[in-house]
């Protein structure tokens, strides 16, 4: 099971890795830590079972947030739909995305991070995706509304990219042109 103190925080050199693509078939325990991330995930979100092991609440999570650099992150959040979204994603791609841009109103955080870094992040609105599922059968989905602003703070994860280094550092909430705030 993972807890808070197998998540690295800024400062760790791994979050500022360019991960390393994966192979199929995995091996035994890279699948397990597909089914490690996506179960945190679920804990974290269950208020009985976060409360008992201090969980910050999370909807993503990307290996190399536990100290391994591998092209690897999972996803559990409902789309716009209400429909739940719970994904091992290996090797995402995004194959397209809209002009138009949007952002978290009230600005994005990270289980890698313990502090409040205020500001606006720019994303794409929609994005379109391939990746991989841990069974080696690729994927193409369309993502909109928080899942792809989710997917694009994972991704970034994989590129040793954080959140922060999106947020204009003169005016951290100056406009973002042609983007739309999106309200939790
Ligand atoms: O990668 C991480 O550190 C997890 C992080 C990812 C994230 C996705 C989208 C926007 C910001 C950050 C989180 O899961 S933050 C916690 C969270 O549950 C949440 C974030 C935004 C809106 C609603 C919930
Ligand atoms: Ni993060």
């Amino acid at each position: 099971m993972i807890l808070m103190h197998d998540i690295i925080r800024e400062g760790h050199p791994t979050l500022r890795e360019v991960a390393k693509e994966m192979t199929f078939p995995l091996t035994a325990e890279e699948k397990k830590l597909g089914e490690d991330l996506l179960q945190f995930l679920i804990n974290s979100q269950d208020p009985e079972i976060a409360n008992k092991h201090g969980l910050r609440s999370g909807i993503g999570i990307a290996a190399p947030q536990v100290n391994v650099s591998k092209r690897m992150f999972a996803l559990y959040l409902p789309d716009s739909k209400g429909n739940q979204i719970s994904l091992v994603v290996i090797n995402p791609k995004i194959v397209s995305h809209s002009v138009e841009g949007s952002y978290v109103a009230t600005g994005e955080g990270c289980l890698s991070v313990d502090r409040d870094v205020p500001g606006y992040v720019p994303r794409h609105a929609r994005i379109t995706v391939k990746f991989f599922t841990p069974n080696g059968e690729e994927k193409k989905m369309r993502l909109k509304g928080l899942p792809a602003i989710a997917f694009q703070h994972e991704l970034d994860h994989l590129n040793g990219i954080m959140f922060y280094d999106h947020i204009n550092k003169d005016n951290p909430f100056a406009e973002i042109p042609n983007a739309s705030p999106l309200e939790e």
